[in-house]
């Protein structure tokens, strides 16, 4: 009953699921792309897992693979998806609705996803993953269809049949449906076709009722007498590449009209970053001095260009906010005349402009996640005094501020250090010219100091005054520490890891910082040698970081570079090993190097 030369090979099943999950996937981008970008099912549920990733499992994974996590993160989504649908096709072969059923359920899944992000803007959010489901399930149906070879006639007791009527899934329904179907086709009565190859299923039963094509597969593994298998009779070889072909064919299209519609959805947010001019700033950033930036190659740059910028944040479709349409709205405890404001509201607003250097929380010792740029935005302590906010110090009920981001991320940071009169910006430009859309297009948050996950919310769209005893926001509910000012870092970007230099003079450089408490020392030493001083480059602001310098005269051999900063409050960086988590990595940072 089961011989080989009658079943279509696992494989073509692996296939059809394979091509299923494709379809299902690419339409479901295609509506998402009409609905929104975010919507699909694999920004939703990659949504979803970031926000269910233990900190431990996000910090391992931000370290080993930077800041392609997301596309690390998506791509192993699709591994697993390809798996389910691979065994999904595997089992339509023998229970076809019960793989199409499966498949429906990833969609079921994807719509729950969806529905639950929290920037879901409702039900329609279930529909790309819902339209993609049906479109996958009911291919793997047809698929399946014509890899299952004709059955027996009821009554047999072929196993495969009596299994597959056993199923609880009700698979065997396609048996009994099978005589009011197809009354005459079996290959055999086909006109011309090569009979024993099967492939003249389609043409078989052309008299009965002129069905669609796409149905006529369904009927063929019914319609099987069984002295088919004496013949050899199996599937629908014919059939299953004319579906699986034009099933491919339309799925890539529908994939690439998905790209295109998304890519054209923010259309009016680029329009209106296009548009937006920024004025001069009422109160311009002092000139970089001349001596920040040191001439040693290898050294980051002083300035950071947007390009280069570091990115952290959990979107997966970066938000494309439209500026025209932008509102930002403050409220809450202490908030005495919550206001709402417009991109324009900001404009007419003093613009103000600083050079401030950014770092994440997550960033290793040594790391990457640092950044330094010129901010244009306006001063947040002022909006807020404006609103009749008080600090705690002058009596203000709340102690915490809880920025809210278009995409539902939640950033808490100290109302006192906003208002302390440190450059807190709302911030409107970077680096000449608007936010680009990775950074908070159309604005976002900066306070100099503060790690950016307690200070930094870019696609800002609210501000709630509260206390952090009422409100853990996003990062804090996953582990990480309420309060989080930036600790002191030295980092040496030159000689890189493992480098070969030459015996002789070796410049070793690189940056420091200690925002808002300024850098005041840096200091290297060579082994186990004495510390001694580095050169400081010229300091900016005491919210930038500062290169440094150090001519060492390199012997042969295997060495260890190490580097300390000392803050202006004079606090020497710690030697204590921290990891990222809960509020910063500390330690020093050295490079191995070897001089030949
Ligand atoms: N909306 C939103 N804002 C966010 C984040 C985020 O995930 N979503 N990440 C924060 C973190 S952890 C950091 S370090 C900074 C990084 O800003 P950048 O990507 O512009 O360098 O943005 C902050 N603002
Ligand atoms: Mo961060």
């Amino acid at each position: 009953m089961t011989e080989n030369e009658k079943k279509a090979p696992l494989l073509l099943g692996a296939l059809s699921g394979v091509l299923a999950g494709f379809a299902a996937l690419t339409v479901a981008e295609a509506v998402a792309g009409g609905v929104r970008p975010q919507a699909g099912p694999v920004v939703a549920v990659g949504g979803a897992a970031i926000d269910r990733t233990p900190a431990t499992v996000k910090d391992w994974a931000i370290r080993n693979f930077g800041s392609d996590d997301k596309l690390v993160l998506q791509l192993g989504i699709l591994a697993v998806l390809a798996l389910f649908a691979l065994a999904l096709g595997i089992l339509a072969l023998r229970f076809r609705r019960t793989g199409a059923a499966g498949v429906l359920l990833f969609g079921v899944v994807g719509a729950i996803a969806a529905t639950n992000r929290p920037d879901s803007t409702g039900v329609t959010d279930a529909l790309p993953s819902v339209v993609g489901a049906a479109a996958g399930a009911v291919l793997l149906y047809a698929l399946a269809g014509r890899l299952t070879p004709r059955a027996p006639a009821p009554g047999t007791s072929a196993p495969d049949a009596s299994e597959s009527r056993t199923s609880p899934s009700g698979t065997s329904e396609s048996d009994t449906s099978a005589p009011d179907r197809s009354p005459s086709g079996t290959p055999e009565s086909g006109k011309g076709r090569e009979p024993g190859e099967g492939d003249g299923a389609a043409e078989g039963k052309e008299p009965a009722e002129g069905s669609a094509p796409g149905k006529d597969g369904e009927d063929v593994q019914d319609s099987e007498p069984a002295e088919g298998k004496a013949s050899g009779e199996g599937w629908d070889r014919r059939g299953f590449v004319i579906v699986a072909g034009a099933a491919a064919v339309a799925s890539a299209g529908a994939g690439l009209l998905g790209r295109s519609l998304s890519a054209s959805g923010g259309r009016d947010a680029v329009a209106s970053r296009r548009n937006v001019l920024l004025p001069a700033p009422g109160s311009p950033a002092r000139a970089v001095p001349r001596g920040a930036q040191l001439r040693v190659p290898g050294v980051s740059p002083f300035v950071t260009s947007n390009s280069d910028f570091y990115r952290v944040d959990t979107a997966l479709v970066v938000p494309r906010v439209d500026a025209t349409e932008w509102r930002l709205r403050i409220h809450g405890a202490g908030v005495v005349r919550p206001v709402t404001l417009s991109f324009d509201d900001l404009l007419r607003r003093e613009l103000v402009e600083r050079d401030i250097t950014l770092t994440c929380v997550s960033n290793e010792v040594g790391g990457p996640y640092v950044g330094n740029a010129r901010w244009i935005g306006v001063r947040l302590a002022d909006l807020l005094a404006e609103c009749g906010v008080r600090p705690p110090s002058k009596g203000g009920p709340a102690d915490q501020l809880v920025a809210r981001s278009v995409d539902g991320m939640t950033i808490g940071s100290p109302v006192e250090d906003v208002m302390d009169g440190r450059d807190a910006l709302l911030a409107l430009g970077m680096n000449g010219e608007p936010l680009p859309f990775e950074h908070g297009f159309p604005v976002r948050m900066v306070v100099p100091g503060l790690y950016g996950y307690v200070s930094a919310c870019k696609w800002i769209k609210d501000i709630e005054l509260t206390t952090f005893d009422s409100y853990d926001p996003y990062w804090v509910r996953r582990g990480w520490a309420r309060r989080a000012p930036i600790k002191t870092q030295a980092r040496i970007d030159t000689p890189r890891p493992f480098a070969r230099p030459g015996t002789g003079a070796v410049m070793v450089a690189g940056v420091a910082w200690a925002q808002h408490r300024g850098i005041d020392k840096v200091e290297v030493r060579v082994d186990d040698g004495p510390w001694q001083e580095a050169r400081l480059a010229a300091e900016d602001t005491r919210d930038t970081w500062r290169q440094w310098s150090f001519p060492w005269q390199a012997t042969k051999g295997g060495h260890t570079l190490t580097a300390r900063a000392t803050d202006r409050t004079g606090a020497v960086q710690t030697e204590k090993r921290a990891r990222t988590i809960p509020d910063g990595a500390s330690g020093w940072h050295s490079v191995v190097v070897t001089v030949d």
